[in-house]
């Protein structure tokens, strides 16, 4: 499959997102302001969750919107007085993203994979040319968001990260696979949750949309500890919940036993294994830049249950790669 190639190519990805930050800003005069508004749809919506929150970290605020919502309903969001509208799109050719760059009157910047009509419209285009077949995003994600977030620290006059540690610390996640196979195959669940707070939320957020688009499966994704208010009732024999966190402490030790007590099983991504039966051991990076870690494991237990489903995860039904109107 197309899909699986393309999330081996994580590593691969990080290369390319550094070259195109480095040609970006050898050939741009060019700083992130500080408040900056970020829309996407799908996946691309789901990276722009995390990039806002790194804006906001690194001394300046960010906030992000689905491309629709900014176009129609944008009055019920504390939108603020954003200086950039940044649009991420693979494809550079989802309606509603070339749409939302007329939103506002602001300065416009693309992210994307290719000279398209969304880069050609912007005012400023980073292109990351982690192209890929599947109608899925996988590592042009990764590519994605760690170009920008290269652009980010630069812009803020911070040490941006060794590209080639980055490289090798997602090569180290890459060996996991076999693990995550065997996780996937051993353990038939009927639903899996996905729980991550602050940066690792919206990569919970992008395992349920990768669970759905590759696997067709059921999944959900919440704040942590808020799975507890109510959610948590659906948890039984048949579910895993799969707990994204860097560094656990007592609460994620007794949120795992309580699962445990609803014969859930739990699967720990990340630094120690808080008491789960499954342990996925990601290698120690300081966020914002974690989050590429997480995402291989994540895109391969998705891959991993479309596959034991006997679907194709390049082409999923009723999914198209670029979505038009
Ligand atoms: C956005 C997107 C993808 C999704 C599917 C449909 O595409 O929603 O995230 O996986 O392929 O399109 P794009 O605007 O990033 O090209």
């Amino acid at each position: 499959h197309a899909t699986l190639r393309e999330i081996r190519r994580n590593p691969e990805g990080i290369l390319i997102a550094q070259r195109a930050f480095e040609e970006f800003v050898t050939s741009h005069d060019f700083r992130l302001p500080r408040e900056v508004l970020y829309t996407g749809c799908g996946s691309s919506h789901f990276l722009s969750q995390p990039l806002a929150m790194a804006t906001t970290r690194l001394a300046g605020r960010g906030f992000s919107a689905p491309c629709s919502e900014l176009l129609y309903s944008r009055e019920w969001y504390p939108i603020g007085r954003p200086e950039l509208l940044v649009a991420i799109s693979r494809s550079g050719e989802t309606t509603e993203a070339i749409k939302a760059l007329d939103a506002l009157n602001v300065p416009r910047f693309a992210l994307t994979a290719y000279e398209s009509t969304l880069s050609k419209k912007a005012d400023y285009a980073l292109i990351v040319p982690a192209t890929e077949e599947s109608v899925v995003m996988t590592h042009s994600f990764t590519a994605f968001y760690f170009a920008f977030i290269q652009l980010l620290l630069h812009s803020r006059g911070l040490e941006t990260y060794d590209a080639g540690l980055v490289k090798s610390l997602t090569e180290e996640v890459l060996g996991r696979e076999e693990h995550i196979r065997e996780i996937v195959n051993g353990f038939d669940f009927r639903n899996v949750i996905f729980l991550g707070s602050g940066i690792l939320y919206p990569v919970a957020l992008e395992a349920m949309l990768k669970m759905k688009e590759m696997a067709l499966f059921w999944s959900e994704a919440y704040q942590t500890f808020e799975v507890r208010h109510g959610f948590k009732s659906i948890a039984d024999g048949g579910t895993l919940v799969v707990l994204l966190v860097d560094e656990p402490f007592k609460w994620h030790e007794k949120l795992t036993k309580e699962f445990q007590g609803q014969k859930a099983r739990v699967l720990t991504v990340g630094r120690h294994d808080a008491g789960a039966d499954y342990f996925i051991e990601v290698p120690g990076l300081s966020p914002p830049a974690n989050v590429v870690l997480y995402l291989p494991v994540i895109q391969f237990l998705a891959y991993y249950k479309a596959v034991e489903r006997g679907l194709n995860p390049d082409r999923p039904r009723f999914l198209s790669k670029v979505v038009t109107w």
